[in-house]
């Protein structure tokens, strides 16, 4: 009887558990998009990435404010990192934590591909994930 009684609780602690660890809520409709360049384009090093981002705000890293973000572009990235984790810092993972909505790049000769992943004031993408459409340049 005991094991019975105890079911709705242990029901009620899942329940919790994953609420605590669900990533930050993203509005219906929110995108990221890339406003430059245009896929497909050729371009000359350095490029100038400019990010776009509507249904949210931006906020820099830390800033605990709803429906904000800050954005994060992915270069040359053949998967997605896991999206219940802080998204990596690394060469194909850049963080712009202080609410940048543009990059200069310096990128080598040849066809590279860049995606943008928007991130929680923890660096977590929300829930669902505000994530671009991934564009291919070629650098001439
Ligand atoms: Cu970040």
């Amino acid at each position: 009887m005991l094991r019975y009684s105890l079911l709705p609780f242990s029901l009620a602690c899942l329940l919790l558990t994953g609420l605590a660890f669900a990533g930050t809520p993203a509005p219906e409709g929110a995108a990221a998009y890339i406003i430059s360049p245009a896929d497909g384009a050729e371009v000359t090093s350095p490029v100038t990435v400019r990010f776009g981002l509507k249904g949210m705000g931006v906020a820099p890293a830390g800033t605990e404010k709803e429906m904000t973000g800050h954005h994060h572009l992915l270069i040359d990235s053949d998967s997605l990192p896991d999206l219940d984790m802080p998204i990596p810092a690394d060469d194909n993972h850049k963080h712009f934590g202080g609410g940048q909505t543009e990059v200069s790049i310096e990128l080598a000769p040849g066809s590279h591909t860049l995606q943008l992943l928007l991130g929680d004031l923890v660096h977590i993408p929300h829930e669902p994930p505000i994530l671009s459409d991934k564009i291919t340049i070629t650098v001439k």
